[in-house]
């Protein structure tokens, strides 16, 4: 699979469980500036959603993922550009880091179109969110916890996406610094809580991708216009920072 999130700076996650804001269309949803679109919830999601949300976004010139919450739910469209497909790395219930995905490769017998497939290694740290009570991930952990848990995505499992996930919060700043020093290889994506320009530049920070998703639903498409600007601006900051450490 080519490694488009590589170059990205923004994911806009649209749940097809949640309805779009106001009077706002699928087509101003499109047209955030954002690099991807995932459609992918936690609760509630059926093929049935999943189309009608992919058929709808197919019609923009945006790339679009299918993130599946299980097995059940995975769409073959031609229209995507591909499925990021969560392992749990703190899941307590096993079901989240192999069984799902053993489950899905029973259901498909030999089928899958790995050119189009890949994984995101989560950690989830909002223990009030869905998907940590769905996982029953232990949310417990320090920032040494979650480099060490990055660090294994990496090196020991080779995952090419960490991504460290606070669903429904702000997260803490020290804990996605850590995965980002802890991370040489793999795309670091941080979702939570971004809300506005600075919640996403602080994350953008730290983070390559700052993957936004409520906001689409509870404010819309020019507040998540926003955030884009800010990663893209968090991005080119740390760009520089770089460049001037290397002169
Ligand atoms: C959820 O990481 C995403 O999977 C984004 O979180 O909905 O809190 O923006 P929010």
């Amino acid at each position: 699979m080519s490694r488009a999130w590589e170059t990205w700076d923004h994911v806009l996650k649209v749940d097809p469980d949640k309805e779009l804001y106001g009077e706002e269309t699928f087509a101003d949803v499109c047209q955030t500036g954002t690099d991807a679109i995932e459609i992918g919830g936690t609760f509630d999601v059926t093929t049935e959603k999943m189309e009608r949300v992919m058929e709808a976004c197919a019609r923009h010139d945006v790339p679009l993922y299918q993130e599946p919450s299980n097995p059940a739910v995975v769409v073959d469209d031609e229209a995507l550009d591909g499925y990021l497909v969560p392992v749990v790395l703190n899941a307590q219930d096993p079901f989240w880091i192999t069984g799902a995905h053993k489950e899905w490769m029973r259901i498909d017998n030999g089928d899958v179109d790995w050119d189009r497939t890949t994984t995101e290694a989560y950690i989830i740290l909002n223990p009030d969110a869905d998907v940590a009570e769905l996982t029953d991930a232990d949310c417990d952990q320090s920032p040494e916890d979650v480099a060490a848990f990055a660090r294994a995505a990496e090196k020991l499992l080779g995952q090419e996406i960490v991504y460290i996930e606070y669903s429904g919060m702000l997260g803490d700043t020290d804990v996605v610094e850590a995965a980002a020093e802890a991370t040489a290889e793999a795309t670091l994506f941080y979702g939570g809580g971004v809300h506005d320009y600075d919640s996403a530049y602080q994350m953008g920070q730290y983070a390559d991708v700052v993957v936004v998703g409520d906001l689409i639903h509870d404010e819309g498409a020019d507040a998540v216009r926003e955030t884009v600007e800010a990663a893209r601006d968090a991005s080119a900051d740390a760009a520089d920072v770089v460049d001037a450490h290397s002169d």
